[in-house]
């Protein structure tokens, strides 16, 4: 899964493009018997050179993006959160039809320029294909400036093994998530004292004995309705889908988060009923601070108290769900 994220090359611009197939035309120079004869070369070298280089550049790109369907389902959603399967499979498929076109320019001017029946119709044939392959290239530039962009995002993607167990911690914004991961794992995330601070899905990993566990923290997520979700929080629900075998769940009884325990509690409730076949571990951070206790374990991310202990529940679950039996394997 991991490998196409280094694939993908750099995209040029339109102009880029042009600028480096021109260039290298520009240097093109054959030799023919008679002037009309190096004047014709030349000019069918500069544009088969054109043609060539900027069809095959095209293509890479098209071929080097994932294929969606061959992805699997965490990152194929992910990916339409935050770039849109539709966006980008337009794009490429303006980018495809681009390198047709160019394709077909480069083999029409050929006929033209080899047909030509004097340097003055070999030189105005020429000149008007730099015009329309130049403006045949100028059509995908969007395209091109947000596929460089989709390959950025790809690029920062989190690396998950979807084979290694995974803990995914959750909860209101502002809550010490990341604080909790930073503490556990080798994740370095963000933490700030203000909500949406995370943005995006962050791995790390943790060890314990011989066992590597993948810890991921969530961007924080309000209590509302999935269709109300923004591209943000769909990651944190796409993670608790696709990716947890156990869901810690952290409550700020200190409200100091700037969320109410209510609220905190109700979309504990929802998170809970969308997701019942995962088991959820469900712990009050910020203990070092004043707060109205829920009954719930404690702990404080900050100060690390209680950690050590809420990390062996998360194990004693983990462990208590692995299949044991070879008989129950899934086939
Ligand atoms: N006093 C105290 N502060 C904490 C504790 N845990 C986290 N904080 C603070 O709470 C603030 C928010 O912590 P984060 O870890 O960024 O919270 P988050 O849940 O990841 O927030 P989002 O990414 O915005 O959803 C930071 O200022 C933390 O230092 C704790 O146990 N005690
Ligand atoms: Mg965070």
């Amino acid at each position: 899964m991991q490998n196409w994220k280094r694939q993908i090359p750099t995209i040029m611009t339109s102009q880029e493009l042009l600028d480096r197939a021109y260039a290298r035309a520009s240097r093109a120079e054959v030799n023919g018997a008679a002037p009309f004869d190096h004047v014709k070369k030349t000019n069918i070298a500069k544009i088969t050179g054109i043609g060539d280089m900027t069809t095959t550049t095209l293509l890479k790109y098209v071929r080097a993006f994932p294929k969606m369907e061959r992805e699997d389902e965490f990152y194929s959603q992910l990916i339409d959160v935050i770039i849109g399967h539709d966006k980008l499979k337009r794009a490429l498929a303006n980018i495809s039809w681009c390198a047709e076109k160019c394709s077909d320019l480069q083999r029409k001017y050929l006929l033209r320029v080899r047909k030509a029946p004097s340097i003055d119709e070999v030189a105005k044939a020429t000149r008007e294909f730099y015009g329309r392959f130049s403006s045949v290239v100028n059509r995908v530039d969007a395209d091109l400036l947000f596929c460089q962009k989709a390959r950025d995002m790809l690029r920062h993607l989190p690396a998950i093994d979807t084979a290694v167990e995974t803990i995914v911690i959750a909860g209101y914004p502002n809550v010490g998530k990341s604080q909790l991961v930073e503490r556990v794992s080798s994740a370095k995330p963000a933490i700030a004292p203000y909500p949406f601070t995370t943005k995006g899905v962050v791995i790390g990993h943790m060890k314990s004995g011989w066992r590597t566990y993948q810890v991921i923290d969530t961007p924080g997520l309000l209590d509302r309705e999935l269709e109300k979700r923004n591209a943000i929080e769909l990651q944190a629900v796409l993670a608790l889908r696709y990716l947890a075998d156990v869901i810690v769940f952290i409550i700020d009884p200190s409200e100091t988060c700037g969320y109410t325990i209510d609220r905190q509690l109700a979309l504990l409730e929802s998170i809970r009923s969308n997701f019942p076949d995962v088991p959820f571990i469900e712990v009050e951070n910020k203990a070092d601070l004043e707060g109205k206790p829920t009954g719930r374990p404690r702990i404080s991310a900050l100060t690390g108290e209680g950690v050590d202990d809420l990390m062996k529940n998360v194990e004693a679950v983990l462990r208590s769900q692995r299949v044991t039996d070879p008989d129950k394997l899934p086939t």
